[in-house]
This record gives structure tokens, sequence and C-alpha cells, in this order.
């Protein structure tokens, strides 16, 4: 339970849709729609994240295969005080912050170095966010708390100026690998946009490295991210009336070297019909074809500071690993 300061020193606010009412009924489920009569299919990465959704992301993070989560998070206990050392003083927003679990690392190193600090965490699911912002609260006595349920886009449009000396925007786990290049472009434009000068931005990504290693981490032994996958359908028939039978259907992750970026599938084990009745839409398969659920580009390090510093985001610092598997580049706005 947290005492009455606690709770003043907590806050969590919604961030208003960027659409109108009328126009988010009107495109309910478009997307699905837009996307499916693509050729080849695909489904937004976005319905991935139910609760059940979530929660087998979280069991992937764990898996030996999966290195991202495990190979960042050394990175942080490794660097995470100099990175403090380098921002000061200074507002924290995170964006995706989920459990925030990596987040500690960073939290504790500010906390030990008696830097004031403020924490943002921004996500599209408001359950998770108020359950890490309250457990976080307890740990932290005296940190502010301002938590935002949103988008990215809600977030980055509506984040208003801070009034502390610095804010230091992070974007961990190479989400934006799942990012198409434009979606890429447009994001770093807008964290240049929102960022003062001398504002800091740590980005966490995925670096290239053997397709044998990245294949590997997509297709674990024990079938996590074949069930996350499949749970893409189970999600969609829910929220839309469908039939998808998950038996139906086989995951598949092949590193595309050419683009330099893994692509996961769901194969249609047979040639079959699905209908989502709440949207009125039917879907046409046939035996073999492939439907894209998502893209997770890995990074070249010199050409994403690059680009980088063409977003007016000038390198400070990276952190690696010793494989050089996985960096965190620390930005600086130079205005
Ligand atoms: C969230 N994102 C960074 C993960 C990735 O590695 O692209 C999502 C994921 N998909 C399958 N495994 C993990």
């Amino acid at each position: 339970m947290l005492t009455q300061l606690q709770t003043e020193q907590l806050r969590i606010e919604y961030l208003q849709p960027l659409e109108t009412k009328k126009e988010s009924k009107d495109s309910w489920g478009q997307d699905i729609k837009e996307g499916l009569t693509q050729c080849p299919k695909k489904i937004p990465s976005k319905y991935f994240y139910d609760d059940p959704g979530s929660q087998l992301f979280e069991q992937i993070c764990e898996l030996p295969e999966y290195y991202p989560t495990r190979t960042e998070a050394s990175i942080l206990r490794e660097y995470a005080e100099e990175i403090a050392e380098i921002t000061g003083t200074c507002e924290l927003v995170e964006l995706g912050s989920g459990s925030s679990t990596k987040t500690r690392l960073l939290l504790d190193a500010y906390h030990q170095q008696n830097e004031l600090f403020k924490y943002m965490p921004i996500d599209v699911s408001a359950g998770i966010l108020r359950e890490s912002a309250i457990q976080l609260k307890q740990d932290y006595n005296s940190l502010q708390i301002q938590g935002l349920v949103g988008t990215y886009d809600q977030a980055l449009t509506q984040l208003q100026p801070t009034s502390w000396p610095a804010r230091m925007i992070f974007f961990l786990g190479s989400s934006i690998g799942n990012f198409s290049e434009t979606d890429y472009d447009n994001f770093l434009g807008k964290i240049s946009e929102v960022s003062g000068n001398g504002d800091y931005f740590l980005l966490g990504i995925d670096l290239q490295k053997p397709k044998s290693i990245l294949e590997a981490a997509y297709n674990d032994s024990q079938g996590v991210t074949a069930a996350f996958n499949l749970n893409m359908l189970a999600h969609l028939n829910h929220k839309f009336q469908g039939n998808f039978d998950l038996n139906h259907f086989k995951h598949q992750a092949i590193y595309n070297e050419e683009e330099k970026q893994i692509e996961m599938y769901l194969s249609s084990e047979e040639a079959q019909n699905i209908y989502l009745k709440s949207i009125d839409f039917k879907l046409e398969l046939k035996k073999e074809e492939k439907i894209l659920t998502e893209i997770s580009r890995k990074f070249d390090l010199e050409k994403t500071k690059h680009q980088l510093e063409s977003k007016q985001l000038k390198p400070v610092k990276v952190f690696t690993d010793k494989n050089k598997w996985f960096a965190l580049i620390l930005c600086q706005a130079v205005k």
C-alpha cells in the first residue's frame, strides 16, 4: 500500500486519441482488412500484444536462444552509472515501458549517484503500467512518477516541454527494429522534434550477426515464439469474431539476409476460408500461403549513428557487449 504522499507523487494519465471518435469507429479493423488484402498478406504486429501475447513475450525474453533482452540488460548493468553521470539530473521518459524490468538498472544508477530524476513510463497497456508504477514507487520512495497511457505517436505528439534541466527519452529492446524503414525514419524525426537542445535519447538496437544465431532466437526449441505468433490469430478471433483454427497454421521465422531482417510468418497448412464476422471480412488462403506478422530489423552500428546524426541526434557514446551483438547509443540533441 502506498502512503498519501507516495500516491500524490504518482500520477497516471490517459493520452488523448489522435483521431476523432467517428474516425476510430469507421476505421475499426481497417488495418486488418488492408493488411490481409495486400500481397503478401500481412497482419500488423500490434495484434501480438493482448494479455496472453504480452505474457508470452515476457517468456520469450527469458529463453536461452533469445539473447537480446539478456544482452541489453548486461550492457545496462555495466554502463548505467556512466549514462547517469553523462546526463546528470534529468527527466527520464521511457517509450514502451512494459514491466519496466530493465529500467530498474537505470533508475538504480541515478538513485545511487543522488541525481534527481523524474520517471515517465509510456505504454499502451494501462494495467501493466499502473502495476509497475506502484511497485517502483514503493521501491524508490523519492521518485516522482508520471505514467502516460497511450501509443508512441500520442506520447511524442503530446509530450509537454520539460521543466527539468534535461530530458532523456529512451527506447530499449530494439523495438525500433519492428518499424518499417519509413516508420523508423519518421520516428527518429519525431524524437528530434520533441527534444530541446541538449536533451538526450538512448536507443537500444540489435546488431547484425550470423543467420544461425538470429534464426535460433526466433525459432526457440520450446516453441514459445511459435505460440506467441499463433496467439495473434486467437486475438483476432476474439476481437473480430473470427474462425481461425490455430492448428491449421505453422510458425515460420527466417532471416532475410538482403533486407537484414527477421521475417515472421504464419503459414497456412491447407487451403482454407476464414471469416471475421464483426468486420464482415472474408479471407481465402491457399495451401502454404504465408501471412507476414512481423519484421525485426538488425542494425549496422555505423549506419545507425549516421542516421541519428542526420536527425540532429548526435551520438555521444555507444555502449555494447563483448560480442557486439547489441548496442545502446546515447545521443544528444544538437539544435
Ligand atoms: C519486441 N521486439 C523487439 C521483439 C523482436 O525481437 O523483434 C519481438 C519478438 N518477436 C519474436 N520474438 C521477439
